[in-house]
């Protein structure tokens, strides 16, 4: 028996479906206007590359997300749910959702706690940590879907799990993989405990 493990778990892309909500309300604003097919999605930053398939876009993409309603209705990404409330109740093992909010503050911090509250309940807002540099967070794991995760400290204590989502699937990462939900993330935590 020894430490408690501490596992950091992302919202965007890792619980929540992001990249299907974005593009099933852009579809909806802009019918006439070209989109990226999940499939074609390359790179982070969804706002990068709509702004290269067209300039204008750019700011057409941003304004799905700063909408009201855009980060409460997005779907539950399949298990994710189910896997943070069995970490939650594994022995030595506690869990954190953190997650970065975007600078439109208007909804999205607020909207983000209320997800939380709606898909795993009220107690589960004491697990919730609202930062934009998750560096300065201590854990073992962090599971996430951004390949680079940076910020002030250069060597953050945990151990970045990449989890595959359509604009990272291509990539060659450094870090170990979480295929998804399905995938043994539960050998990954045993793997970091003492
Ligand atoms: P996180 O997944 O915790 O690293 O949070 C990143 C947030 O940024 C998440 O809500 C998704 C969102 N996001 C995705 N693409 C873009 C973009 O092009 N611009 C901005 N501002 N946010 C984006």
């Amino acid at each position: 028996s020894g430490k408690r493990l501490r596992v950091l778990v992302d919202m965007d892309g890792v619980l929540a479906d992001f990249e299907g909500g974005f593009l099933k309300k852009y579809r909806a604003k802009y019918p006439e206007d070209p989109f990226i097919s999940l499939q074609d999605r390359r790179g982070f930053w969804v706002s990068a590359q709509y702004g290269q398939l067209r300039s204008d876009l750019c700011e057409k993409a941003i304004s799905i997300w700063e909408s009201k309603d855009f980060f409460m209705e997005l779907e539950p990404l399949p298990g994710g749910l189910e896997a943070v409330r069995e970490m939650a109740q594994m022995e030595n093992t506690d869990v954190f959702i953190c997650t970065s909010p975007i600078n439109h503050i208007q909804h999205c911090p607020y909207e983000k706690y209320a997800w939380v509250e709606q898909h795993l309940g009220q107690g589960f807002l004491e697990q919730v940590i609202l930062t934009r540099d998750k560096t300065v967070i201590s854990g073992d794991i962090l599971i996430d879907d951004k390949p680079d995760i940076l910020g002030v400290d250069p060597e953050p204590t945990w151990e970045h799990i990449l989890f595959t989502a359509c604009h990272n699937k291509h990539l060659s990462p450094p870090q170990k993989r979480l295929l998804s939900w399905a995938d043994d993330w539960r050998a990954i935590l045993n793997s970091r405990r003492q």
